[in-house]
């Protein structure tokens, strides 16, 4: 069949600009190398490095200086970790011999972050030492921290001094009638400050600190928790003036509020947002800003690929045992780091012809589509659909293919055998790709096969081992040629 054609290409849906994948690799590409050689192997601060490199954090610094309403101080922040986690705290000379234990079993781990379980900023003598420890003694490792802000003012000039080039703020709103609907209370000064009172200290000092870091040429990730009815049409907002002073990305991450988890939204039932809002809501803000939308909202304890844990390995007994060479590890890092550098360049060169040579095609009259991926890391379909804890959602349309977003799945195939037996589990990990009209996979079996089809979602296991952004091209071609994209299509599954 003839493919419809435009004579100019359609405005792509969202922040999409470059004519091709509007990721944030992408726009990486075109930084300036100082900035660059800063974050292409940071998996949080690249969306192509999560591919290759790993992160983990220690848990060392209990307390916090702020009260959220979606936290409760039993877990981990919830500012950069999923609600409900319990971490195992350690001393800072625990978190050193852990951090290098890591390093020599796990080379792709570039970057240790201190997220928790309370403000990393508010035990500054257990963070920096941490921080000051690992800086001499393992200077190949990049360091992170994460804080709500109160207290960074004072922290800044400790942290320049720690070779640490990538702070996160979570900065909720830059309103403090919105922020006391957020945040009950503060300590400040040996008292609690409540109410708007309270969120105009923490507001004046988040973005006292955000411009302190800007001045001292450290790159600065903002986290804002998207919660529905407080802070959703102002988040946009948030971004236009956080990237204004020079923050590097943006991560609108969705509230969770559980009942089970004592917060307060969870027992007042505040709901958080669909994927599809706060899709629209990083669309929103991705045209003054970059975007992260690969964030896993990690433990404080956590260790291994975005989206995978590998803390069991490296428990406190585990790490007593083993007997660390640092310098020869240091040695294997760099050749195992070199090695990954190389692969991406000559992956990312590739992408790039190919994409080209997609954009030099006629572009196509058809509707952009949403598709998952199993995917187990390097930018490859590699997954069975069975085995895959986490879908990867694509969008492709006439303006080119870009990462959206994860979605969770259970994991409910136990191996060949047994594959697709538990049809509950089936059955939710297929509501979970709701939106999707196609998922990739390296092989898929019969009855999951069946059941997505039910769903109105096309499996497709003819692109094992292919890159991810190729793949979901051809296969967009392929449902467009097929007429499943026009706007009649369109029009029907909206209707549906
Ligand atoms: Fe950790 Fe955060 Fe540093 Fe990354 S996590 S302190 S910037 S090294 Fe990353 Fe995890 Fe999302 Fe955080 S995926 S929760 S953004
Ligand atoms: Fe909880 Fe983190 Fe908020 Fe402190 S800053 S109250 S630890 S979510």
């Amino acid at each position: 069949m003839e493919l419809p054609v435009l004579n100019e290409a359609p405005e792509a849906k969202s922040g999409c600009s470059s004519g091709s994948c509007g990721s944030t690799d992408d726009q990486i590409g075109q930084l300036p190398d100082a900035i660059r050689e800063k974050v292409q192997n940071h998996p949080c601060y690249s969306e192509d490095a999560h591919h290759y490199f790993a992160r983990m954090h220690v848990a060392v610094a209990p307390a916090c200086n702020i009260q959220c309403h979606y936290c409760n101080r039993k877990y981990d922040c919830a500012n950069e970790s999923r609600p409900g986690v319990v971490s195992e705290l350690l001393t800072p000379d625990q978190a050193v011999k852990k951090t290098m234990a890591v390093a020599a079993n796990i080379p792709q781990m570039t970057v240790l972050g201190i997220a928790g379980p309370g403000d990393p900023l508010a035990n500054p003598e257990r963070t920096f030492e941490t921080f000051r420890q690992l800086s001499k003694d393992a200077p190949d490792i990049k360091l992170c921290v994460s804080t709500n802000g109160l207290a960074l003012p004072d922290a800044v000039e400790e942290l320049s001094k720690h070779n640490i080039d990538h702070v996160t703020i979570t900065i909720n709103t830059v309103d403090p009638e919105i922020g006391a609907k957020i945040y009950p209370w503060i300590f400040w000064n040996n008292r609690r400050i409540k109410g708007v009172k309270g969120a105009k200290i923490l507001i004046e000092q988040q973005q006292k600190g955000l411009e302190m870091l800007i001045a001292k040429g450290i790159l600065v990730k903002v986290n804002s928790v998207m919660i529905p009815g407080v802070n959703d049409q102002h988040l946009a907002e948030v971004s236009k003036i956080v990237k204004a002073k020079g923050a590097f990305l943006h991560n609108v991450m969705p509230l969770i509020a559980e009942a089970e988890h004592g917060t307060f939204y969870g027992v007042m039932g505040q709901r958080g947002p669909s994927a599809e809002e706060l899709q629209e809501l990083q669309d929103q803000c991705a045209g003054d800003m970059n975007m992260m939308r690969h964030c896993r909202q990690c433990r404080a304890d956590a260790v291994g690929m975005l989206g995978e844990d590998r803390g069991d390995e490296f428990t406190l007994d585990k790490i007593e045992d083993m007997d660390i060479d640092y310098q020869a590890a240091m040695e294997k890092r760099k050749l195992v780091h070199d090695a990954i550098a190389e692969e991406m360049n000559t992956k990312r060169a590739e992408k790039t012809e190919h994409m080209e040579k997609l954009n030099n095609q006629p572009p196509l009259l058809t509707r952009p589509v949403l598709m998952a991926i199993a995917s187990s890391g390097q930018g490859i379909i590699n997954m069975h659909f069975g085995h895959a804890k986490e879908f990867l959602v694509y969008e492709a349309s006439s303006a080119g293919v870009r990462f959206i977003s994860h979605r969770k799945a259970d994991q409910y195939c136990g191996g060949d055998t047994t594959c697709g037996e538990t049809e509950s589990v089936l059955m939710r990990t297929i509501r979970s790709l709701d939106g999707c009209e196609a998922v990739l996979c390296s092989k898929i079996g019969y009855e999951p096969w069946e059941q997505l089809e039910q769903a109105g979602i096309e499996p497709n296991g003819e692109h094992a081992m292919e890159p991810i952004e190729e793949a979901v091209m051809a296969v967009y071609r392929e449902m467009a040629e097929a007429g499943k994209l026009d706007a009649e299509d369109s029009m029907q599954r909206a209707n549906a």
